[in-house]
């Protein structure tokens, strides 16, 4: 069963039966009008980071040619951390770092790293560290 957005209601004076339907802005086909009561549910689950903003158009006919009302409804979606961090693909993966440079930053914090590491397990290892 889908959770419902929101029910959208018209009212007819005569009491005719109501038909809802979405005429317009359901871009990437998201959403579902229940036809009968009007209640707005998620067809596919939406992505922020696609869309965050929807403008969609919603009618209520009684049938008759003329017997239509509309709603412009403003849909904001909001965000949830649903995306892991990525390194830029443009990133080199081979690295070169010529030894006995004094100003290497990378390579100096990775050796004081594992130093200390390998150090404190086998105060051997870490002399095998050094570039
Ligand atoms: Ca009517
Ligand atoms: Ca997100």
């Amino acid at each position: 069963m889908f959770n419902c957005l929101f029910p959208f209601k018209a009212v007819d004076r005569e009491k005719d039966p109501i038909t809802y339907k979405i005429y317009s802005g359901d871009v990437n086909g998201n959403f579902a009008l229940q036809q009968n009561s009007g209640h707005l549910v998620l067809d596919k689950p939406l992505d922020r980071e696609s869309l965050d903003h929807y403008v969609l158009v919603i009618t209520a006919s009684d049938g008759r040619p003329d017997g239509t009302s509309t709603v412009i409804v403003n849909m904001v979606v909001t965000d949830v951390n649903d995306n892991d961090p990525v390194f830029n693909s443009s990133l080199p993966v081979n690295l070169t770092v010529t030894e006995e440079q004094d100003n290497a930053f990378i390579g100096q914090v990775m050796v004081r790293r594992f130093s200390a590491y390998f150090h404190k397990i086998n105060p051997e290892a870490k002399t095998q560290l050094h570039l």
